[in-house]
């Protein structure tokens, strides 16, 4: 406190040397002809009775004043120069502050400066008058957005004025009134007096003072008119100046006549859109825009301007509400298109089972009729879940700009559409905006209009939301916000705009049951577009004709879209595909062959990805010892000719990259792996944050490969990925929970975008998910990555044998193009590599479920050897016994199928007992989509066996519900299946390892008892 009261006091020339280390803190001077610098060196300090001007509120002010006369001693009060020369001359505390001459009128080029200071200036109600008009300001620019006229209902439920941080305001609209009691000291006695404006302010324009009377007329005007603006918590001072700029100047507010007729313009569209659907499909719901249809021009007006700054891709998400408004007057989706889905008589033309009008998506490549460029719009298909297409919106967008090399957000950019109450109660927003600083999440920036019409579903405000603003998270998050009224404004990051809405929750909806009296209010609003046309016909800048012509036009565009709605026939899902990856798919849309390529590799390049995986490809970087150890085995193994998993992964992913596909992987400690297996980020241990990811050095001309841990979070992160992979078909795109478990935080994406995303859009998605699972003694969690869910899901109909003669392609390629999805719990490294390779190289995209293993990581059995991923070899469905059981097919009494780790627990027993003439075990490494075929070359080779289901999962977990109707099908239902594993239960595992160790005994002990099912038979 006492530094700060004697800054001034302390401001001293100083040296050359001097300037250079105190750079941040001190500004030049032309003062006395030579350019000089100022320092705060000297350490005396001055009392404030000597000068008590400076008080702990006041050195801000003095400060700004000092700068101010250092660039120019005429701009301040002759006070303060005065002032100023003695304490640069060395004149001591308190002898600095002298009283000034009295002021001639020109003497500041203040036209009222006599005024200002009287006859007999008091300095000290001088400081303190322009401090409270500091405050002032500041108080606008905090608080104006609170009295700012946002409500067009006028009915606001939040009472703002109950609030405690209201206090300050308060005085403000009190000093506004010219009542009584006074804004830090100042009254209405003082309205004509002019004040120098702070430079935290731009209210001025051209003019650096004005009558307090001016500056509190055009505070209003900036900060309490229909658009508040919400910004000062931002701790960057260049922003918040950006914005005070943006919102401050005079005139700022003032269009041409022009953007005025084009505003008008785009609300008839909007306007007219609405009332065009209402009059022809009155009892079809649409979550019309009523009540927000200034929505259409804003965005508009958004991307008028970005594209003015060199955008060329747009990518929206946004929730139902006025979606339909979007699409077809901002994305501009043929109307009769739009019109056709209104049609209940029109059948489906595509494969999948289709979506509502109000979730599916679109991309739209048009000339910007402003600007004249190209730009891309796509608005992504999505489901009810609101806010949960988010993150799917911004890993899309980071992805085209990864493409197109746009490493600042220059040229694609995204636009997000929230309603108030979800966007304040969905955890995904944060989990979404929790990642835009991260380097490789991050999309530079993304445009948030959220639609506050005061409403959520039936409920109001009092009851939907605790937070009395709408927008809550921009204080943690830093974005600045605007609340416009509904009318139209350039939002640059969250926009609120409040509003109404004139229907219920959709057009079938009674609203009146639950707001009678906001309904009441809504009732007598006049419509958004009617009040703006009579203004601007009251200015004159439009005649009525215009207007009527207007609506005429727009209304025959949609009526002629109508005529040619009713000539369609069908309806095409795929005309609706938000993501096209053109030059993928034939015209058809199908795939350009149906043949699978070899995914085996030849034998050097084996070794080749094998030593990259070993070393480090740069120069004079030390990693740690241990890892020294891990990459030395690495090596061992490539000379034995033997890969672990980690290994058989490098080699997928090398490889692949060799070939010129992009991988990324992305999870929470991906680089390094939950398990410390993976290491594909070295760290030098002597250079803080120097890394190395040897996987970028494989081949010269190889794809880029990006490992990212990710940010704490499984919806936000997987929502990511999934966007990140619909970009481009030639991406492997993998997020891997820590443990598989954890997926069920994001299991809105995987159920409403990754099961049925190609049903519902027609838009396939090639997106792996490595979900480690396994039962270890590691209690109910991290034990399960649930496979029973991913199961039931998939779309296969269990009773049915795939018929092989109708098949025109290869029965498991065909089976694979058919499937949602395609789930593997692969037992060896090669056919781990195998898999991801497919995932590229087959002519589709699917969505590829890894259960992944744990400790098989660093299981001596669990070895590759490199003749399994040679030319020729490819990922094997099933894996067969190929013991002493081969020899003697018919002599075999049972044959046990199983899936994952389980197989080496079995294998282990079968060894100590001796019995592996006995009993084959076979392998089930696709569970989906099922293995018919194989599966029943197995149970034939063994007439004479038992066929039994074996899983370390409990009984209603795991496989067992989705393999058995299989198994069955598979035999005709000639022979039974029986269930080896634990019983059923609730948790997913036992906490306690004595008991995990008894029911793995147990189950095995079943396993191999070839009488444990005879009484039951
Ligand atoms: C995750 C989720 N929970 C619940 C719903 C059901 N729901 C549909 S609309 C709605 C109200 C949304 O209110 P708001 O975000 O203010 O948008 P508005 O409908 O008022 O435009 C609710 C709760 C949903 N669609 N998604």
């Amino acid at each position: 406190m006492q530094r700060l009261r004697t800054t001034v006091a302390r401001l001293r020339p100083i040296t050359a040397t001097q300037t250079a280390k105190s750079q941040s803190q001190a500004r030049p001077t032309a003062v006395g002809g030579a350019l000089r610098t100022f320092e705060p060196m000297r350490s005396y300090t001055a009392s404030v009775s000597a000068e008590p001007f400076l008080n702990g509120t006041s050195s801000n002010y003095v400060k700004e004043m000092y700068y101010a006369w250092l660039e120019n001693p005429r701009s301040v009060h002759k006070s303060w120069d005065i002032f100023f020369r003695n304490a640069n001359a060395g004149g001591s505390p308190g002898a600095a502050n002298q009283s000034p001459p009295p002021l001639g009128g020109a003497a500041l080029g203040l036209a009222n400066a006599q005024a200002m200071v009287g006859t007999q200036p008091n300095v000290e109600k001088l400081v303190e008058d322009h401090l409270a008009v500091q405050s002032l300001v500041r108080a606008y620019q905090v608080r104006g957005h609170h009295i700012a006229k946002l409500d067009p209902l006028d009915i606001s439920v939040i009472d703002f004025d109950e609030s405690p941080v209201m206090l300050g305001l308060k005085k403000v609209e009190r000093l506004y009134d010219l009542t009584a009691g006074g804004f830090y000291g100042l009254d209405e006695t003082d309205l004509d007096k002019v004040f120098r404006l702070p430079t935290t302010t731009f209210i001025g324009g051209s003019e650096s003072a004005l009558p307090l009377r001016e500056i509190i007329s055009r505070l209003e005007m900036a900060y309490c008119q229909s658009i508040g603006v919400e910004f000062m918590f931002i701790n960057d001072l260049e922003q918040c100046q950006w914005i005070r700029h943006k919102f401050e100047r005079p005139g700022v507010m003032q269009f041409t006549l022009e953007e005025k007729r084009t505003l008008l313009t785009r609300m008839v569209r909007s306007t007219r859109f609405e009332e065009f659907l209402q009059r022809k499909w009155s009892s079809e719901k649409r979550f019309g825009l009523e009540g927000c249809e200034s929505l259409i021009p804003a965005l508009k007006t958004i991307i008028d301007k970005s594209s003015m700054n060199g955008v060329e891709s747009i990518i929206m998400g946004m929730p139902h509400r006025g979606r339909l408004n979007v699409l077809a007057n901002v994305i501009r989706k043929e109307l009769d298109q739009i019109f056709c889905q209104f049609d209940s008589k029109l059948e489906a033309a595509d494969e999948g089972s289709g979506d509502v009008k109000y979730h599916l998506g679109m991309w739209h490549r048009r000339i910007n009729r402003v600007t004249d460029r190209n730009i891309t719009l796509s608005l992504m298909a999505n489901p009810s879940h609101l806010e949960a297409v988010d993150p799917v919106v911004q890993g899309k967008t980071k992805a085209e700009q990864f493409y197109c090399g746009d490493t600042e957000g220059k040229r694609v950019m995204s636009i997000l559409l929230h309603g108030d109450a979800a966007f304040a109660g969905q955890g995904v927003v944060y989990e979404t905006f929790h990642l835009s600083d991260l380097p490789s999440y991050t999309t530079h920036g993304t445009v948030h209009v959220v639609v506050n019409n005061q409403v959520t579903h039936p409920a109001t405000p009092p009851t939907a939301l605790s937070i009395t603003a709408p927008t809550p998270l921009e204080g943690y998050l830093q974005p600045p916000t605007y609340h416009p009224e509904t009318r139209p404004s350039i939002a640059h990051k969250i926009s609120a705009t409040v509003c109404y809405r004139r229907n219920g929750h959709n057009e079938m909806d009674e609203p009146m049951f639950t707001q009678p009296l906001m309904y009441k209010q809504i009732k007598m609003q006049k419509g958004v577009l009617q009040k703006y046309y009579e203004k601007l016909l009251a200015e004159g800048a439009v005649s009525r004709q215009d207007y009527e012509e207007e609506i005429a036009k727009y209304d025959k565009i949609c009526e002629e879209a109508h005529a040619r709605s009713e000539d369609e026939k069908i309806l095409h899902i795929k005309h609706w595909l938000d993501s096209p990856w053109p030059g993928f798919f034939n015209v058809d849309g199908h795939p350009k062959s149906m043949t699978s390529l070899s995914t085996g590799l030849p034998e050097e390049e084996l070794v080749h990805i094998g030593y990259m995986a070993s070393s480090v490809p740069v120069e004079d970087f030390t990693i740690h010892r241990g890892l020294s150890r891990i990459l030395k085995g690495r090596a061992a193994m490539v000379g034995q000719r033997v890969c672990d998993w980690a290994l058989g992964e490098y080699m997928a992913f090398g490889s692949l990259l060799k070939e010129g596909t992009h991988i990324r992987l992305s999870g929470q400690d991906v680089e390094r792996g939950t398990f410390s297996h993976r290491h594909h980020v070295l760290h030098d241990q002597n250079i803080d944050k120097r890394i190395c990811i040897p996987m970028n050095h494989i081949s010269p001309n190889q794809a880029p490969y990006t490992v990212c841990n990710s940010s704490l979070s499984e919806y936000g992160v997987l929502g990511f990925e999934l966007g990140f992979a619909m970009a481009s078909p030639n991406a492997l795109v993998l997020w891997e929970a820590q443990f598989g478990d954890f997926h069920n935080t994001a299991q809105c994406i995987i159920d409403q975008f990754i099961c049925p995303g190609q049903a519902k859009w027609v838009r396939q998605n090639g997106i792996v998910l490595l979900l480690p699972h396994g039962m270890e003694g590691m209690g109910p969690e991290h034990s399960s990555a649930r496979p029973e869910r991913f199961l039931q899901m998939c779309n296969e109909d269990p009773d049915t044998y795939p018929s092989l003669n109708l098949c025109v392609y290869d029965l498991s390629l065909r089976q694979l193009y058919d499937c949602n999805w395609i789930i593997v719990n692969c037992s060896t490294p090669a056919n781990y590599f195998h898999v991801l390779r497919r995932q590229i190289l087959q002519p589709f995209r699917k969505p590829l479920i890894v259960f992944t293993p744990k400790s098989l990581l660093r299981h001596p059995e669990a070895k590759s050897s490199f003749d399994d991923m040679l030319p020729g070899t490819h990922f094997q469905r099933l894996i067969p016994d190929s013991g002493p059981v081969c020899e003697k097919p018919e002599g075999v009494k049972r044959i046990v199928f199983c899936t994952g780790k389980v197989y080496y627990e079995l294998i282990r027993e079968r060894n100590n007992r001796g019995n592996d003439d006995t009993v084959a075990i076979a392998r089930i490494e696709q569970l989906s989509p099922f293995p018919f075929d194989q599966v029943k070359v197995e149970t034939d080779r063994y007439p004479n066996a038992d066929l039994v289901w074996c899983q370390e999962e409990h009984k209603n977990q795991g496989y067992y519900d989705y393999v058995k109707p299989r198994l069955r099908t598979t035999v005709d239902r000639t022979r039974p299946v029986w269930y080896v594993g634990r019983g059923p239960a609730a948790a997913p595992a036992t906490g306690n390892k004595v008991a995990h160790l008894v029911e793995l005994q147990r189950f095995l002990d079943t396993a191999f008892n070839l009488d444990a099912f005879t009484e039951q038979s």
